[in-house]
Parts: structure tokens; sequence; C-alpha cells
């Protein structure tokens, strides 16, 4: 292994020696990436995206001073996007939560950690006792390590036994959860990222990965003689940079893929032996594509004929093609539909389990898979069915618990909580690591249900936030950078994130927390025995991991990290054809479109898509405070076509008023450009300030339960003179 800083030396090609009088600059970007030469480097993952990028923290007197990307890793060969080489910055700001604070006569004050978590497990089992078990809803997130998943799960299932737990995945990942279970019999992205290096079609449906998986583009850019479909009813950074683009009337995707299929059908362009082999309910299938004409597909999508033709060709004539998607297919009432759509394309074209083919859900969150695996949210640990009794006993016979104690069922998804909270079922609630008053959908029922709860506790590696501000109880956590542990990223590839400062005051990791509070339950030799590190979860991991889809059992910590991470599963799943399901087979889903939950109308004749952009992560407790990244995108804004903004007489940069049914934004600055067509508005949902939640819909996929994010009914007003502030 060469040095961290023979490695940059290397990439540049640059004279050791010399090196370090050079330090001050980022040699990849020309800015600072760092404040001082710092006294030693710890290799680790990035915490922020479901890329999984390599890089090394540099530490100086136990300050992390800067970062640099890890040019042995697989992931990211040195190669860093904005928010990784500035990763550093937000770790000592001066808003990180450094002591635990309880609402005392309406103030948060602070006290110690005793109290603290004596008051959590008194409030949370009074309330329990008054109401039943399941009064009790914890929300987490995908932003812890896999082995406080693993932990979290073990105490809230078996230790608080309620089964109302779920994590913010639901706002992201459900639907490509439930939509590969639908198909496959079980969750598990099945392609990777060599993938997109090799496929000679790459099929892109509702997925920026310009913007929000920039590193990923890096692999793809290696394929010089791949075909780019980017399908977006905006044309976002990544449409630009399509073979073909196209622009998609939102919600038409399962249309369009099912009119790809006829195509593909009809013109004799499947791979009837695969079917065959693999799959159950073709004839099904294409009966039911009977309907999808042409002229149908074109008109339900709004594309032309010939491009529909073209697209559905040029997938069908791949030897390798690959579809992957993200939040233009997931953030909708239709998005498992619409991903089991995808994965009978890819089973009936044969395009799985092949370098360069799969349906490939690129996740969001650094370890939103952690938690799909290992969680306790929509599977028992290891993909185990809540449903299945053998899963059960199995788990039970790991845990040496009587199989009774295993739930049977799932309990409710992140927005039947909230909903419970309302319904005056829920009274108390745990949030860990989201922020879900920028972050949900709808605020002002948002608002509504936590003030009807009895006790909050927020655990944040930051105080204030909007979520913080309201609990009853803060609890002050460690942030990447202060802790250990695992994430998997969207390939499956399992990496190391490694603590190379101290958490800031008195905060501690979740996963200490987790052990503090089971003590304080008494459950701690029942759950966690002889547990002292997350080395230990992960060790427990390991076997109850073993002989599952994600097994870990031959993996270890010194492992991960040598290799820059271990994919579970191998480099593809299903290479064999064989799926995780009774009879071994994949199904096929026949599935028509139906029309978003709430459509333009007279009193609001837009239709609302929000987003991301690149500099910001998500509601900004983060990047908010990294100056570079502020500075890049330092307030939101609302993209509308130049044909509305003339009709409107609305004129660039204008300040307006965005509202729809539920709330509106007050004030938001204009973007005037054709990227999103007419009809449309596009706003980014990092700011509150300009809170783009205010707006979104209270509708949820039927199956997967994730918010229907991606489209309501909204209008825009100019601001009065006096609202403009006299201008
Ligand atoms: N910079 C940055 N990167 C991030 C994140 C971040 O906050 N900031 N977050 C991470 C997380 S958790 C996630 S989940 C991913 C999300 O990554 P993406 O899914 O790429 O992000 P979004 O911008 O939410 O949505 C993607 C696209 O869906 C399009 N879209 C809207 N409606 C439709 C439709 O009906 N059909 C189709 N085909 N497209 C539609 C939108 O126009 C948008 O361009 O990004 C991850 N990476
Ligand atoms: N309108 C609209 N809304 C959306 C979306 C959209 O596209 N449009 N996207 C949705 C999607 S895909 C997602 S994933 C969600 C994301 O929404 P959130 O999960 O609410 O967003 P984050 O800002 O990542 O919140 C993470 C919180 O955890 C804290 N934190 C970070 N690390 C740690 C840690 O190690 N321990 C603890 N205890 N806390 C930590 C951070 O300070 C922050 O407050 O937003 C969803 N909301
Ligand atoms: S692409 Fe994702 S994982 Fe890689 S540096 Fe950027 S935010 Fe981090
Ligand atoms: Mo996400």
């Amino acid at each position: 292994m060469l040095s961290p800083l023979k490695n940059i030396s290397r990439f540049l090609g640059i004279d050791t020696a010399k090196e370090k009088y050079r330090y001050g600059i980022d040699p990849q970007f020309g800015y600072t990436s760092q404040e001082k030469i710092p006294d030693h480097w710890v290799k680790t993952t990035c915490g922020y995206c479901s890329v999984g990028c390599g890089m090394y923290l540099g530490v100086r007197e136990g300050h992390a001073v800067a970062v640099h990307g890890d040019s042995d890793h697989p992931v990211n060969h040195g190669i860093l996007c904005p928010k990784g080489l500035t990763e550093h910055h937000f770790i000592h700001s001066k808003d990180r939560a450094t002591e635990p604070l309880l609402k005392i006569k309406g103030r948060l004050r602070p006290v110690h950690w005793e109290t603290a978590l004596n008051t959590l497990v008194d409030r949370f089992v009074r309330i329990q006792r008054n109401y039943g078990n399941q009064a009790l809803g914890v929300l987490s997130t995908g932003q812890l390590v896999t082995e406080e998943f693993y932990a979290l799960g073990k105490l809230v299932q078996l230790g608080f036994k309620t089964t109302n737990y779920d994590g913010n995945t639901t706002l992201c990942m459900s639907t490509a959860v439930a939509g590969y279970k639908r198909s496959f019999g079980s969750d598990g992205p099945p392609g990777c990222y060599a993938d997109f290096e090799v496929a000679d079609c790459i099929f892109l449906v509702g997925a920026n990965i310009a913007d929000n998986h920039p590193i990923l583009w890096d692999h793809l850019r290696k394929n010089t003689s791949r075909t780019l479909i980017v399908a977006d009813p905006r044309l976002s950074k990544t449409a630009m940079l399509a073979d073909l683009y196209l622009p998609v009337k939102p919600r038409s995707d399962l249309t369009l893929i099912n009119g790809i299929m006829k195509i593909l059908i009809d013109a004799g362009k499947i791979d009837r032996i695969y079917i065959a082999r693999h799959t159950h309910r073709f004839e099904e299938l294409v009966s039911h594509l009977k309907k999808y004409s042409l002229d149908f597909v074109s008109e339900q999508t709004g594309l032309p004929r010939d491009l529909i033709k073209k697209v559905a060709h040029t997938y069908g004539d791949a030897k390798a093609g690959l579809i992957a998607w993200t939040m233009g297919v997931n953030h909708s009432t239709q998005g498992t539909e619409t991903v089991n759509a995808i994965n009978t394309l890819a089973l009936i074209t044969g395009n799985i389990g092949r370098p360069g083919a799969a349906p490939f859900s690129i996740t969001g969150q650094c370890n939103a898979m952690g938690t799909r695996e290992a969680g306790f949210t929509s599977s028992l640990p290891g993909y185990r069915k809540f449903e299945n009794l053998q899963d059960r006993e199995e788990l039970a016979r790991i845990w040496k618990v009587p199989v009774e104690e295993i739930p049977q069922e799932r309990g409710w998804a992140y927005p039947d909580i909230i909903e419970g909270i309302v319904k005056g079922k829920i009274k108390a609630l745990w949030i860990l690591a989201t922020n879900p008053f920028v972050s949900y959908p709808n605020q002002e029922l948002l608002k509504d249900a936590i003030s009807r709860l009895e006790f909050l506790v927020v655990q944040d590696g930051f105080h204030p936030t909007p979520t913080t501000e309201v609990a009853d109880l803060v609890l002050p956590a460690a942030m990447w950078g202060e802790k250990e542990g695992t994430y998997t990223n969207s390939e499956r590839r399992v990496l190391k994130v490694n603590r190379a400062v101290d958490p800031p005051g008195e905060a501690r990791s979740d996963f200490d927390i987790f052990l503090e509070i089971a003590k304080k339950l008494g459950v701690s030799n029942a759950l966690f025995s002889g547990w002292k590190k997350p080395r230990d979860a992960f060790e427990e991991w390991k076997t109850v991991s073993q002989g599952r889809l994600c097994d870990y059992s031959h993996m270890t910590y010194e492992a991960i990290e040598a290799q820059g991470g271990i994919q579970w599963g191998g480099e593809r799943l299903y290479t064999n054809g064989e799926y995780p399901t009774s009879d071994r087979k994949a199904r096929l889903w026949a599935v028509d479109g139906c029309s978003e939950p709430e459509p333009p109308n007279d009193r609001y004749p837009f239709l609302l898509n929000t987003g991301r952009t690149v500099e910001h992560w998500h509601t900004r407790t983060k990047t908010g405070r990294i100056e570079l990244l502020e500075k890049m995108s330092p307030e939101a804004w609302v993209e509308i076509n130049p044909e509305d903004a003339r009709q409107l007489k609305i004129r660039q940069h204008e300040v307006v008023r965005v509202a729809s049914q539920r709330g509106e934004i007050p004030k938001v600055a204009v973007r005037i450009t054709s990227t999103v067509p007419s009809g449309h508005l596009f706003i980014p949902f990092h700011y509150i300030e300009a809170c783009a939640n205010n707006l979104t819909v209270s509708e949820f996929d039927p199956i997967s339960r994730e918010p229907n994010y991606k489209q309501c009914a909204v209008k825009v007003e100019k601001l009065s003179f006096a609202e403009r502030g006299g201008f």
C-alpha cells in the first residue's frame, strides 16, 4: 500500500519530496481543501451519498483539517465531488450538538447524560404502559453505520417491543425495495458500477447522476461506445449529456416501459430461453400489452413515435442494457409498479446478471443499504421475511430467544407513524439522524402531528435544527469522522468508515447511546451481551447474515479496508438466473399507469417538481455550514419556463410566492429557464427558508408507502409592491 502522500503524488506525477510544500491547494480542483498540514491521515469512506467514495481524512492536533480521495479505491480512483472535498468543514462547526438538552418549563436546558437517558427510558416505558407498546414510534435514517442499524433494530423491536419503527429510507428507497421483492423475491440491487463502463445502452429513468451521484458519472464517462438515454421531464444536467433525451410527461414512465416491451416483443427482440427458464407469467404480459400501441404510448408520454421506437430498438439491440433509476421513479404513488415494469423489461430481454446488464436502483444516502439489510424496517435482519416462520425461527435460534419474540409483521411505515400520531395511537416518538421538518411532505400536517405528542426525542449531530428545536429531549450524536463502522453503497459494496477525531463536547456515538439505553432498560445482557464496540455488533451481524443474500460471514474489518470494500453477493446478483423465490423464478408484472394524485387545475395551474442540486445535501445541516458550498448555492430558487414567465409578467430573479392547497413559500427567487417545460416548476427541497415541502402533497405509494414528492399542483403569484419591500 502506498502512503496517502505518495498516492496523490502518483496521481499528479509530482515529486514527493517537494510535495509537502504544496499541500495548501487541492491539486485536482484548484481550491483549498484544507486549512493546515495534517499530522496524520485516516482512511475512511465519504459520509454523504451512496456512491461510497474512498478518501482520507487529514487530522492535525485532534482537528479534521483536510480530505483527499483514495486513488487506490475501486469506486472513485482518487476523485471526489465538491461535497466530499469539503467534508471536513462541517465537523468542527459551531452548531454541533454538544450536550444533552431536556425541555424544562418550556425551555431546552443542558442535563447530564444520566438524567437524559433515564428520562428517555422512563417516559417511553410510562407511555407504553399507559397506551400499549405500539404507542412508541421510532424514525431512523440511512445515515448511521450498519452496526448501529443492527443494534437499533434489536433495541427497538426486542427491547422496547414496538414494531412502529421505520427509516427515512421510506422517503427514498422503499419503492425500489418493494419492487425488487415483488419481482425477484428479495431486496438487493443486482448490478454494479462496472456495468456503467461496459453496457452498450444505459437508460437512466428519473436519475440526475451528474448532480446527485457525480462520481458515478466518472464510470459512465469511461464507456465511449454506449448510447445514453435519459428520461426526465426536466432537462437536468444529466439529460443534457444524453445521446437520446426523453422529455417524458411526468408519471408516464410506466407507460413508456410498457410501450418499449410491446415493440420488442413484436419485433422478437426478447430472450425466449431466459423467459421460459427463469420467469413466470409471460403470456399474461403479452396479452396485457396489446393495448400499448405506439400511438397510445406516444400520446400518454408526450414523446414522438420515432423516438420511442428508436429507444426501444437501441435497448433491444444492445448486447448489454443497463436501466438505472432513482427518485424520478421512486417518488410517486405508482413507483413500485414502475419498478416492476423496469424489472420486467430487463427480464424479458435477458438483461440481468451479466456484465453491463441490470435493472439497477441507484441508492441515495451513504448507508441506505445498511438499514435495508440489517435494520428491522421493511425486512427482518438479513432480508428475512416477517411473515415466514422459518425465517423467524432461524433468527430466534441465532439469538437464543423464543420465536414469539420475533415480530410476525412489520409495523407502521413512516407516513403511517405520522398519521398514527394524528389519530392518537402514537404518543412518543424517537427521531434519529433525520430532519423531517424540512424533508417530510406537507409540513402543515407534520407540525400538527408533532404538536400532539407527549414526548419527542431527537438524536442529531447538530443543534439547533428545525427538528431538534421542537424536541422534549435532544441527544447529541457523534457524526461522520467521529465514529467507526460500515456502510454499504449502491453496488452492495461494504465499506469501512473510521473515527479520526473525537466528537465535540459530550456528544456520543449513536452506538454508545443505544448500548447505554439498553442498560437502563435492563436488556443489555439479553441483546448486547459482551458488546463494547461496533466491531462486536459486526461479528454478530456476520453470523446473522450468513447464508443470506447479503452474506457478510466472509468479511473482516481489515479485509474490507484493504480491498476498498467487499461486495456482498459478489460483483453481480442472479448470474445463474436463479431467484430467491419458492420456485427460483422471477415474476413478470403486467401493470398499467395511472395519473398523478393532484393534477394541475384552474386555481393551481402548475405542476411542481422537486429535487436536488450538487452543492447541497438534503436539509443542509452539513452543507449549509460549509462556506464554499453555501456560497455556490446560497438560496432557493424556482425554475419557470420563459413562456409562462412572459404570461405572468415575471422577470428573471424576481421574488415570487408559490402556493399549493396546503401551504406556501412566501418568497423565492425566479430562474427563468427552458430546462423546465411550460406548465412545470422546479424547486430544490434543501432550503427551510423556502421549504418545498410546505407545498408537497400527502399522497403515498400504496405498496411501498413512499411519498409522491415529484408532482403536486401549485400556483405562482407576483408579490405586491409592499411585499417586495418597496422596490
Ligand atoms: N448533491 C446531492 N446529492 C445527493 C443527495 C443530495 O441531497 N444532494 N441526496 C442523495 C439521495 S438520499 C438520493 S435519494 C439521491 C437522489 O438522486 P436523484 O433521484 O437523481 O435526485 P432528484 O433530484 O430528487 O430527482 C431526480 C430527477 O427525477 C426527475 N423527475 C421528476 N418527475 C419525474 C417523472 O415523472 N419521471 C422521470 N423519469 N423523472 C422525473 C426530476 O426532474 C429530477 O431531475 O441523491 C443522493 N445524492
Ligand atoms: N420535496 C422533496 N422532499 C424530499 C425529497 C425530494 O426529492 N423532494 N427527497 C427525500 C429523500 S430521497 C430523502 S433521503 C430525505 C432526506 O431527508 P433527511 O433525512 O431529513 O435529510 P438530512 O439533512 O440528511 O437529515 C439527516 C439528519 O441527521 C443528522 N445526522 C447526520 N449524521 C448523523 C449521525 O451520524 N447521527 C445522528 N444522530 N445524526 C446525524 C443531520 O445533522 C441531519 O439533521 O428527504 C426526502 N424529502
Ligand atoms: S459522489 Fe457521493 S460519495 Fe463520492 S465524494 Fe461525492 S458525495 Fe461523497
Ligand atoms: Mo434519498
